[in-house]
């Protein structure tokens, strides 16, 4: 903590007051880890970084914010990979920047059983949420590698996807309910959690993938899931990457107790196992692609997924039964993020198509690359069900988005998204317009100007450039 200098027109004083001293961070060295993000590739400046307790508090924060005319970045865990977490390198007319941290946002974890619904604050963790579903028999149908510091409603606003969403859908499926501050300080909630509800818009809904550009979500209901009594995990070394896509489309596809089918390719798997120390794969050597599988039903479903697994494209499997032992084949797949930036500040791209478009996109992919970032590095991995690929490129300097521009256009000509659970943030405002239609753009900007006239939440994030 430190004491704050009176800012322009008394803006820090007033945020004192709301937040109190304590919860009103300035200087460098307690600002750095709120104004650099996950990857080290965006950061800005903020006058202060407030962290309010309750609903009533960031409104309070964004009414001064809007009184003093200054921009708002809300931040969850920090954990987002598309910038928007983070302030701006500078905004228009030098406007200061706020960040509001939800972190203390915890309050008032209340479970229901009967109803399988978990309500927390939005600064909740994901991992918190879990334990406190698991202690219920319970889980919460989302999961992903950040989930110790990602927060409920960081995953929200990005409607984030992670590694179960071929079962449970994404955040924006998991939702039941939120309460959120607008930029004029006016809170909304709908917790209610009820299944079925058709008075007139969802709430949650429209803030899912909104991404703090319309609303600071403070509490969110999760839909919970019974946990299954048996859960088994595999990982499987397939000749090569055109396998792992027909298993993924055909048998495994058909498995109802499916829970994940995570693609990994050779650059990543050595990569990962060169910088996290892990022993070689199965079928390392030999293998040109991996899938890391997932099943989990009450009737123990080794067998059948052996059974979706009994093809001669298969090289090698091993699999494991207790926790201990999952975690290790996870660890392959889970690992790939951080492994990929050991190695620099990577363009990272996640973007998704039909499944049945998988096999064009990902044999096209290298060459488009390689055209445009001759020499480039890239790592490809990702969530092989849903048609959602990670595309890491290594090598050209982070101004030169040439390859970003070859994937991107090679996705969109294949009908797919150029973003697909990371959200748009600032990363990809670039190619919005090619993305979106005009008029689906118009529509986005009409509902944003509606909630928040005075540009207070997240300017330059969603923002088509
Ligand atoms: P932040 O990074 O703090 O913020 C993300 C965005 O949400 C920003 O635009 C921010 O302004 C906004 N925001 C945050 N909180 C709020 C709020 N309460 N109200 C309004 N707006 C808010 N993502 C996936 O989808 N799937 C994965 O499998 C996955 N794996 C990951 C693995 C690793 C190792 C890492 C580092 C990241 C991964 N991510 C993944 C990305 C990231 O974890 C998700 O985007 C997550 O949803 C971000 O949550 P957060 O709390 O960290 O949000
Ligand atoms: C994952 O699936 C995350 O592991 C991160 O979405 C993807 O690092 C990436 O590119
Ligand atoms: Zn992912």
């Amino acid at each position: 903590m430190s004491t704050p200098p009176s800012g322009p027109s008394g803006l820090l004083g007033d945020l004192q007051e709301v937040v109190g001293p304590a919860h009103l961070l300035t200087g460098e060295d307690l600002l750095a880890s709120y104004t650099t993000d996950w990857t080290g590739r965006y950061s800005g400046t903020a006058l202060a970084v407030l962290r309010p307790v309750d609903a009533a508090e960031v409104a309070g924060v964004l009414e001064v914010a809007a009184r003093h005319g200054a921009a708002v970045v809300p931040q969850g865990g920090n954990t987002g990979l598309v910038g928007g977490s983070v302030p701006r390198a500078r905004l228009a007319g030098g406007r200061p920047q706020l960040v509001l941290s939800t972190r203390r946002l915890t309050g008032g974890l209340e479970l229901d059983r009967s109803s399988r619904l978990l309500e927390a604050g939005a600064g909740t963790t994901l991992a918190e949420a879990a334990r406190a579903a698991r202690h219920a028999g319970l889980h919460p149908g989302i999961d992903l590698a950040a989930r110790e510091s990602a927060t409920l409603g960081g995953m929200v606003a990005t409607n984030a996807g992670g590694l179960q969403a071929v079962r449970y859908g994404p955040m924006r499926a998991r939702l039941a309910g939120v309460e959120a501050v607008l930029a004029d300080g006016t809170v909304a909630a709908r917790l209610s959690g009820l299944a079925k509800d058709s008075v007139g818009w969802d709430l949650g809904a429209l803030l899912s993938g909104s991404e703090g550009t319309l609303a600071v979500v403070t509490r969110v209901a999760l839909r919970l899931e019974a946990t299954p009594v048996h859960r088994v995990a595999a990982l499987v070394a397939l000749d090569e990457v055109s396998s792992a896509v027909e298993l993924v489309t055909g048998p495994l596809r058909r498995l109802a107790s499916l829970e994940a089918a995570e693609l990994t390719l050779e650059a990543g798997m050595s990569l990962v196992c060169e910088t996290a120390g892990l022993a070689p794969p199965p079928g390392a050597g030999g293998a040109g692609a991996w899938l890391t599988v997932e099943a989990a039903a009450d009737d123990d479903p080794t067998d059948e997924l052996a059974r979706a697994l009994a093809d001669p494209r298969v090289l090698e499997t091993a699999v494991a039964g207790d926790a201990a032992g999952r975690g290790r084949l996870w660890a392959y797949r889970e690992r790939h993020t951080e492994a990929v930036s050991r190695l620099g500040i990577p363009h990272k791209l996640d973007v998704s198509v039909r499944p049945g478009r998988l096999a064009a996109l990902l044999a096209r992919l290298p060459d488009e690359v390689e055209k445009r970032a001759p020499g480039a590095r890239i790592v490809v991995f990702g969530h092989l069900a849903e048609g959602n690929l990670h595309v890491n490129v290594l090598g050209p300097p982070l101004e030169d988005d040439a390859a970003d521009d070859a994937v991107l256009r090679l996705v969109l000509e294949l009908g797919g998204s150029i973003s697909a659970e990371h959200g748009v943030g600032v990363a990809k405002t670039p190619w919005l317009r090619l993305a979106r239609s005009a008029a689906e753009l118009e529509v986005m900007r009409r509902v944003r100007a509606a909630l928040d006239p005075g540009g207070v939440l997240n300017p330059g994030v969603l923002e088509p450039t």
